[in-house]
């Protein structure tokens, strides 16, 4: 077992793989908008909940598996993704409201029968399975928000 790692270590170090690659320091997914502010009226309606929504996007080039991520307001509330894929370079977006997941696709929905997203202020988490923290967005007042 010891000769194997010597062994690797030895072919990363040749390979340049012991150096953290240019993707390591790049978010693998984040967030890119959160649109704060449904427009018209806060009336609760299934359209005007979905109508606010923030997106993540997948950086890398490759596809990310996103089973048990989940996204939390500073409130606590947590959305969690199920057994999805985003894929290489993709956008997920998540809707406030009701709907069927993936349908349209890459469109989800947290199922929330009030507003998630604070227009005066908040912060966005997003969390890997393991509970690290892979992304924030936050703001402080009525604005869409580009992450
Ligand atoms: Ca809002």
């Amino acid at each position: 077992m010891r000769k194997l790692f010597v062994s690797l270590a030895v072919t990363a170090t040749v390979f340049g793989i012991g150096a953290a690659p240019a993707e390591a320091a790049t978010k693998p997914v984040l967030f890119t908008y959160v649109y704060v502010d449904s427009p018209g009226k806060d009336d609760r309606s299934a359209a005007s909940l979905n109508k606010e929504y923030f997106r993540i996007t997948n950086q890398l080039n490759r596809p990310v598996g996103l089973k048990d991520w989940s996204v939390k307001d500073a409130a606590g509330k947590v959305f969690r993704f199920g057994n999805v894929t985003l894929p290489k370079k993709g956008s997920f977006i998540v809707h406030t409201g009701k709907g069927t997941q993936g349908k349209p696709a890459g469109h989800f929905y947290w199922g929330s029968g009030n507003y998630i997203w604070n227009n005066t202020g908040d912060t966005a988490t997003l969390r890997s399975p393991s509970g690290a923290t892979m992304d924030t967005c936050k703001w402080k007042k009525v604005v869409t928000t580009k992450c």
